[in-house]
């Protein structure tokens, strides 16, 4: 549910996120939103993700998994391969909190839909002018790769104060990412990331 007052004349954009089962067949469905005085039919269109462009990025889209989310549901793990990296949205759908205050590690795995050869990971962190990364973002982290069914630790992060770190490493041919969040800065309480990005 949406809610928000405003003044006449004005209007509010707000993303909206749609989740459909894995397995989901392929089609065009109805996606109704309603409000008091109106009703919307909108068609939302499924497609499996290997027909649509990733742009290169190999985690984008892709199934995600979390070693806990909030309880707010406003930071649902597959946020983290949205396509939206920005951090100016968070609390809005864009980016994934978890829900264990103050206890590390934090992990969340990207399925890349196969055996993929990769060699560099982007983390893009919480990092606003309310909420700066040097105070809210992931400071320590690990980068997984899972390779022959065995996770292996391909880059490492350590002290980030930035909204985003690239990791570049040796070519592994990988079925997953696991980001391996160790600690956070400031108040070192939970991880917050808004995407991963893999290639
Ligand atoms: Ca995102
Ligand atoms: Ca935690």
């Amino acid at each position: 549910m949406l809610t928000s007052y405003l003044p006449p004349g004005y209007e509010l954009g707000a993303k909206l996120l749609v989740a459909v089962p894995p397995g989901t067949a392929e089609g065009t469905y109805g996606l109704r939103l309603r409000t008091p005085s109106r009703t919307l039919e909108v068609p939302v269109e499924v497609l499996p993700v290997d027909r649509l462009d990733n742009g290169g990025n190999l985690a984008l889209r892709r199934p995600v998994t979390a070693s806990s989310q909030h309880v707010n549901a406003n930071y649902p793990p597959c946020s983290v391969v949205d396509g939206d990296r920005s951090s100016n949205g968070w609390a809005g759908g864009n980016g994934w909190n978890d829900a264990t205050a103050r206890a590390w590690p934090d992990t969340v795995d990207i399925a890349l839909g196969g055996a993929r050869q990769i060699s560099r990971a982007d983390l893009y962190t919480l990092d606003t002018e309310r909420y700066p990364a040097s105070r809210y973002g992931v400071r320590d982290w690990d980068v997984q790769a899972r390779v022959g069914g065995q996770w292996q630790t391909v880059a490492q992060v350590r002290g980030n104060t930035a909204g985003n770190a690239r990791s570049d490493f040796a070519p592994v041919t990988a079925d997953a990412v696991r980001i391996v969040a160790l600690a956070s800065n400031g108040a070192n309480d939970y991880t917050r990331i808004i995407e991963v990005e893999v290639r």
